[in-house]
């Protein structure tokens, strides 16, 4: 039974540990930490557990603990790898994997000197049915290869604090992530353009913003991203390839057709719900995604997402960031790809 310690018990944090300690076999939760140590204390309670308060340190380097589930806020993921690593523990970060490709890097070059992936990124839509499926048919070639990706990834709303570049870094890294897989491509550059705003943005951050990348063997990518709705979770991806397109489908397979209310005042119309919370649009992803990091860590070498693509959407955020306001495309340049992660 492999042990795990969490930091981090916010939104996610807390259900990955709901998700390690009643639903995932082969692993539990004995230690969890938070930055308000108060959310730690909690969820160390509910689930009769350690807390290590505050203490995100100390609690990595409990001998019990074994593996280190990072789910703190995206700033502070670089230094808990890092620590992690000292240790050799196995390592899973949500994304992002750090801030910066050149904070990624540092993670990539430890991970070297160690000899052994240790690290694997929350990129759950790997590990989604719908991505899954649109990769098997892309990748057995039967509607020829791809050449355009059109997506959306658009959320409610943001809390206080949040700034135009974490629609990169927190939200699109998503899509960074899942086109150069579903492709087997990489990027060469992109930029992003900020278009109309839509009134329900604060002016404080761009929404939304346009994310538009090619890929070495000239594909090209539209993204649109929009941190602030103002109506659901909803995320589309098409991939557009020479003999037909994948298109990934609604999250609810149930379409009513129906008077939704009164009987005199409205037409009936056809309508299927759209979620407004992340973490249930993919509870299944993420279900799947743990399965397999478990399964791996029994066999003795991680398959799921690396510290490299974790690095690789990173530095392409650089150079979408980079781009605002240029009206340019902007390189996406990497490091040589370690023998580690080929
Ligand atoms: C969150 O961390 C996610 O992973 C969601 O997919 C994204 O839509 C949301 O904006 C992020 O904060």
């Amino acid at each position: 039974m492999l042990k795990a310690g969490i930091i981090g018990c916010g939104a996610i944090g807390r259900d990955h540990c709901r998700r390690l300690i009643e639903t995932i076999p082969g692993v539990t939760v004995v230690a969890v930490s938070d930055y308000v140590a108060a959310a730690a204390d909690s969820t160390a309670e509910q689930y009769g557990i350690k807390s290590y308060g505050n203490d995100c340190n100390g609690m990595i380097a409990d001998p019990e603990v074994e593996a280190v589930i990072i789910t703190s806020i995206d700033p502070t993921h670089h230094a808990y790898v890092m620590e992690t690593l000292k240790y050799e523990k196995w390592c899973f970060c949500e994304k992002p994997l750090s801030l910066t490709g050149a904070e990624c890097e540092k993670i990539i070059a430890r991970e070297q000197e160690i000899g052994k992936r240790l690290v694997q990124v929350g990129f759950m839509r790997h590990y989604d049915r719908g991505y899954a499926e649109m990769k098997r048919i892309i990748d057995s070639g039967e509607i020829g290869a791809p050449l355009v990706i059109k997506a959306c990834h658009r959320n409610v709303s943001q809390g206080p604090g949040f700034k135009t570049e974490n629609g990169i870094t927190n939200v699109a890294i998503h899509e960074l992530d899942i086109c150069r897989w579903l492709l087997n491509d990489e990027y060469e550059d992109g930029q992003v353009i900020k278009v109309r705003q839509s009134a329900n943005s604060p002016a404080e951050y761009d929404n939304p913003q346009v994310v538009l990348l090619r890929t070495k063997k000239g594909c090209f990518i539209d993204v649109e991203v929009q941190v602030a709705d103002g109506y659901g979770y909803d995320i589309q991806c098409e991939v557009v390839c020479e003999r037909g397109t994948v298109k990934l489908p609604d999250p609810y397979a149930v379409v009513r057709r129906s008077r939704i209310d009164a009987w005199e005042n409205e037409n009936p119309t056809e309508s299927m719900p759209i979620m407004t919370n992340w973490k249930e649009r993919f509870i299944e992803a993420y279900d799947i995604e743990f399965c397999a990091w478990v399964k791996s860590i029994e066999d003795g070498a991680l398959t799921g997402p690396s510290a490299w693509d974790g690095y690789i959407a990173c530095v392409a955020g650089d150079a979408l960031n980079a781009s605002r306001g240029t009206g340019m495309f902007k390189k996406i340049e990497t490091i040589e790809k370690p023998d580690m992660y080929k």
